[in-house]
């Protein structure tokens, strides 16, 4: 059959029309000063469900100190802040042009390094008379961990419950500044990141990391959430290979290695400045950023979602082992006949 498919620009701009993937709901959004916590458990974070939640950021130094005023009380990224109080040596770069296995290539650039190209490609104006933006979406920033002493926000209630990250707080793993170790530092100590992306910038399919929770603040800017519920997430996964899966619902998905791609039915959401959404566990989602847009986001988990990453870590466990048995039975093989040769 005939399907007319929506440019990514339609996609972007969270338009209807020739959308090509089924949209069936939208995120519930609720006023979290009078949402109870009890309330949020239930309705929430046992059942498993998304939620935007409002009203919740308003004290955070952060929306006044990282942001300038911009047209219509939307706040615009103010960069030279970043370069000039946070000018971290190395950060994480996402190439949003540029696929690399699953994810966006990656890389490593200082802050300014980073600021210095946003700025560049924004006065860059383009044929259609429109600066292009970067495809660099500078992204798991362990802010915090880097920044201890400058309080950019508090975690809301609803999420303080967080056996990751209290975890981890008390038993760091390398304390040393030796370099060698940095990264390694940065990549195991915490599990609280901000997110810098111009207009345009995205993050391609995928479930979080261990199926924790997740939950994502926007300082400054948009997103358009495009979420899937687990009890779907089959139909996502390639027909041949069961560990591969869609990486961009925009794109032209073929139907013969994702046979099932187009039963999903999609629940969306637009997340505006303040706003924080809840990510439950395993449900995938793919996100653009409709402006230009800073985020904070934790991933977490507590007694609530412990059997999903539990659950994932087992299976985890299982096919890694898999794979290591596959590899010595080679190895030995591969022995054996040299030894007979
Ligand atoms: O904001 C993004 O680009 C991705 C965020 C995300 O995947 C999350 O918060 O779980
Ligand atoms: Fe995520």
């Amino acid at each position: 059959h005939c399907e007319v498919r929506a440019s990514s620009m339609d996609q972007m701009d969270g338009g209807g029309a020739g959308r090509r993937v089924k949209v069936v709901g939208k995120v519930e959004r609720l006023d979290g000063q009078s949402l109870t916590y009890s309330e949020f458990v239930d309705r929430f974070m046992k059942p498993n469900l998304p939620v935007v939640l409002t009203g919740l950021t308003s004290s955070w130094p952060s929306c006044e100190d990282w942001t300038f005023a911009g047209p219509d009380d939307r706040r615009r990224p103010n960069l030279p802040f970043f370069a000039q109080n946070f000018s971290s040596p190395r950060v994480q770069v996402a190439d949003c042009s540029a696929r690399e296995y699953t994810d966006h290539k990656r890389l490593e650039m200082s802050m300014q390094e980073f600021v210095d190209h946003w700025v560049r490609n924004s006065n860059t104006v383009s044929s259609s008379g429109h600066g292009e933006a970067s495809s660099l979406y500078l992204k798991d920033w362990h802010f915090v961990k880097e920044y201890p002493d400058y309080v950019a926000y508090t975690t809301p209630p609803f999420f303080v419950d967080d056996w990751l990250n209290m975890y981890l707080d008390s038993h760091p793993m390398h304390r040393d500044s030796d370099i060698a170790n940095y990264k390694n530092e940065v990549n195991c100590d915490d599990y609280r990141f901000v997110y810098i992306g111009a207009k345009g910038t995205w993050t391609p399919l995928h479930a979080d990391v261990f199926r924790s929770y997740s939950w994502s603040a926007n300082v400054c800017g948009r997103k358009l959430w495009l979420f899937l519920a687990p009890s779907q997430s089959h139909l996502i996964f390639d027909s041949r290979n069961l560990r591969s899966s869609v990486y961009d619902i925009n794109e032209d998905v073929s139907e013969k290695q994702f046979p099932e791609f187009n039963k999903a039915e999609w629940i969306e959401c637009i997340q505006e400045q303040n706003e924080i959404i809840f990510v439950p566990s395993g449900w995938y989602h793919q996100v653009y950023n409709l402006e230009d847009t800073i985020s904070i986001n934790h991933n977490w988990f507590n007694a609530y979602n412990l059997h999903w990453v539990t659950t994932k870590l087992q299976k985890s466990i299982l096919k890694t082992s898999a794979i290591y048995v596959i590899i010595l039975r080679r190895f030995v093989n591969a022995t054996w006949q040299q030894i007979q040769a």
